[in-house]
């Protein structure tokens, strides 16, 4: 029991026949993992999107985009997931079935055992050849995080540019994964949204998807989230408070 968590809320998720959790970089915000919109702290705030997420930004200054990235996923090595990751994996043990979609392109699910992620915007850790598509693994960065412009690798197969494996903006979302993501939100009972602004499309399409399929709705998030159906709440506040509670408190 909680005193801001409604026992219907408790029960909509604890009971669900199929919970669909969809996440964005809000869940990962108190392991450390810098969001996008926070006003002072977000990526956006700092860096402009237009300038570095797209493939013309790329094509336009390929070591500029390629450190930028790299300097994320190198910051990726010194964070740990947290409680919110760790109860969202027990969920997924617990209730019969969970459909886990995530925005976010770190491996803080994976991490906390979570399994058959949906990455709808693909993942830092999955570089490719921008010419080619050949995935281009890599090591793990060395040394310090640093945010400098760094020549991006060439692709061992055709000598194209290497590129990170996340989706940017004007680029299409992997089709089996959205698709799989627009099927479970219409199907589901109940639909957990954590940490998400809810700004970027087509995945902030997927709660109110689940909503008009009658789905419960339940919004994790410091800040309110407006709700416009009956069977949709905002719960405020942080996920690594909140989620824990939503799934029975258990803590491992
Ligand atoms: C596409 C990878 C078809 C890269 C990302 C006008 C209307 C509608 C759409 C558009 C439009 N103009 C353009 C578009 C399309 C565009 C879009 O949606 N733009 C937006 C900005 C308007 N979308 C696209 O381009 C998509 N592709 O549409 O393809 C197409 C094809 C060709 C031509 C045209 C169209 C591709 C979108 C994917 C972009 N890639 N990421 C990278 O990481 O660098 S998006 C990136 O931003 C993330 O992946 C994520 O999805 C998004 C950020 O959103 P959030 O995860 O919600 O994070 P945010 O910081 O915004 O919010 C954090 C939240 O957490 C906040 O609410 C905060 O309060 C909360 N929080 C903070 N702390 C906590 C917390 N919550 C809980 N606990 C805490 N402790
Ligand atoms: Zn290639």
């Amino acid at each position: 029991m909680h005193p801001d968590i409604p026992q219907s809320v408790m029960d909509a998720v604890q009971q669900a026949r199929h919970l669909v959790i969809f996440t964005g970089a809000g869940v990962s915000a108190e392991s450390g993992v810098q969001t996008f919109r926070d006003a002072l702290t977000g990526l956006w705030a700092e860096f402009d999107p237009a300038q570095l997420a797209t493939a013309d930004a790329f094509m336009r200054d390929p070591a500029q985009v390629w450190g930028w990235y790299e300097w994320r996923r190198a910051l990726l090595l010194k964070v740990q997931p947290n409680v919110a990751h760790r109860a969202i994996a027990r969920l997924q043990r617990v209730l019969p079935k969970v459909t886990l979609i995530t925005q976010n392109v770190d491996d803080l699910h994976e991490r906390a055992g979570s399994s058959a992620v949906l990455h709808l915007h693909g993942s830092l850790l999955a570089p490719r050849c921008f010419d080619c598509a050949r995935p281009h693994p890599l090591a793990p960065p060395a040394g310090e995080p640093v945010q400098q412009a760094v020549q991006p690798p060439r692709c061992s197969s055709c000598g194209g540019h290497v590129r990170p494996g996340v989706v940017w903006f004007g680029e299409e979302l992997p089709e089996r994964a959205l698709a799989a993501a627009f099927a479970a939100a219409q199907s589901c009972d109940c639909l957990l949204s954590i940490g998400t602004s809810g700004l970027v499309h087509p995945a902030a399409l997927i709660p109110t998807m689940a909503s008009r399929a009658g789905a419960t709705v339940i919004h994790v998030n410091p800040d309110p989230v407006p709700v416009r159906h009956a069977a949709e709440y905002s719960l405020q506040g942080p996920a690594g408070l909140i989620v824990p509670l939503l799934a029975g408190g258990w803590l491992d």
